[in-house]
């Protein structure tokens, strides 16, 4: 007896658990037929319906157009979420923002083909002149950055038109605004998934990334926030490692494998030391770097 299959994209993951939207626009569980198949959220999958037991098996996870991948534990890479074609990186006064986790993402994303825009959520509480600096940095290095606010809506209109047809995530570290943008951007999404994602005491899974349908067009990914974020180092390019504005400057760099940290000839370097690139996006780059060797060692 064959069982035809439908293709489906999956809005939640939480370990093997799996929420999935069919075309029709339902929502059904689901979960991976077989070890070994991982999919993440933003995956499209191929699935069936098991006649036996009524649940949703994901055969398989369909080719992806992009993916964000972070490294685990053992130094691995391992995808995170799938087939954006833009990354939201948010920053926000309160918590204290850490810059590098920041550099992080965008350097991912870069990696990854994936636009990235970087978004200062709760401007109302103002904006002081380190944070101020760090958004100049961006916008020196080739990023155009947004100002927003979730709790006054400033600047939710102009995030929104550049979500607009796009699959988009947010990230950033816990407490800067992601699932509250997620909420003035798709209002009424949240109350939907919510019913259906559950853990098995029944309480709602916080740790989950989900993606939501946009009003207008293109989805929403809001992500579990984090203290930390390493990128999976094999996925970087390795004359840049992500860094936008260390790849324009590294085609000036006397050898062609630089890594921009104690060659000779080095136009990164030395892009530094005149203050034409900043020195703490450097100081980004060289942990990351550092990073990379460290893992590349021990294995
Ligand atoms: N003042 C202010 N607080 C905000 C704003 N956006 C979110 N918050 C608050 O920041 C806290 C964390 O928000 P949440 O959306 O859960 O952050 P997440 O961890 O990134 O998803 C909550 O107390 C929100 O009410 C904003 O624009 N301004
Ligand atoms: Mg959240
Ligand atoms: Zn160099």
């Amino acid at each position: 007896m064959s069982v035809a299959t439908f293709d489906a994209r999956v809005i939640a993951a939480f370990g093997r658990h799996l929420l999935v939207r069919e075309a029709s626009g339902r929502s059904l569980k689901a979960r991976p037929f077989g070890r070994g198949l991982g999919a993440v959220c933003g995956d499209e999958v191929r699935c069936r319906n098991d006649p036996h037991h009524g649940e949703v098996h994901v055969l398989e996870v369909l080719p992806r157009r992009t993916a964000l991948y972070r490294s685990n534990a053992r130094g691995g890479g391992e995808a995170v979420l799938a087939n954006l074609t833009r990354l939201l990186v948010i920053i926000a006064p309160l918590p204290p923002p850490d810059p590098f986790v920041a550099d992080r993402y965008l350097a991912a994303a870069e990696s990854a083909g994936i636009a990235a825009t970087p978004v200062l959520n709760k401007s109302e509480l103002g904006i002081d002149a380190a944070l101020r600096t760090q958004l100049e940095v961006y916008a020196t290095a080739g990023y155009e950055y947004l100002t927003v606010s979730a709790a006054t809506g400033e600047g939710i209109d102009a995030l929104l038109a550049t979500c607009a047809g796009q699959v988009a995530a947010l990230v950033g570290q816990s407490g800067v605004g992601k699932s509250s943008l997620v909420h003035q951007l798709a209002p009424g999404a949240e109350a939907e998934v919510g019913s259906l994602m559950r853990d098995e005491e029944g309480r709602h899974t916080t740790t989950v990334s989900r993606l939501y349908e946009l009003a207008g067009g293109g989805q929403l990914i809001d992500s579990p926030g984090v203290r930390d974020f390493a990128p999976a180092i094999d996925r970087l390019d390795p004359r840049h490692l992500g860094f936008i504005e260390i790849a324009r400057l590294a085609a000036s760099c006397r050898f062609l494998d630089c890594r921009h940290m104690r060659e000779p000839g080095c136009a990164v370097r030395q892009a530094v030391e005149v203050g034409l690139m900043d020195p703490r996006r450097y100081e980004s780059y060289r942990r990351l770097r550092r990073l990379a060797e460290e893992l590349t060692a021990r294995w």
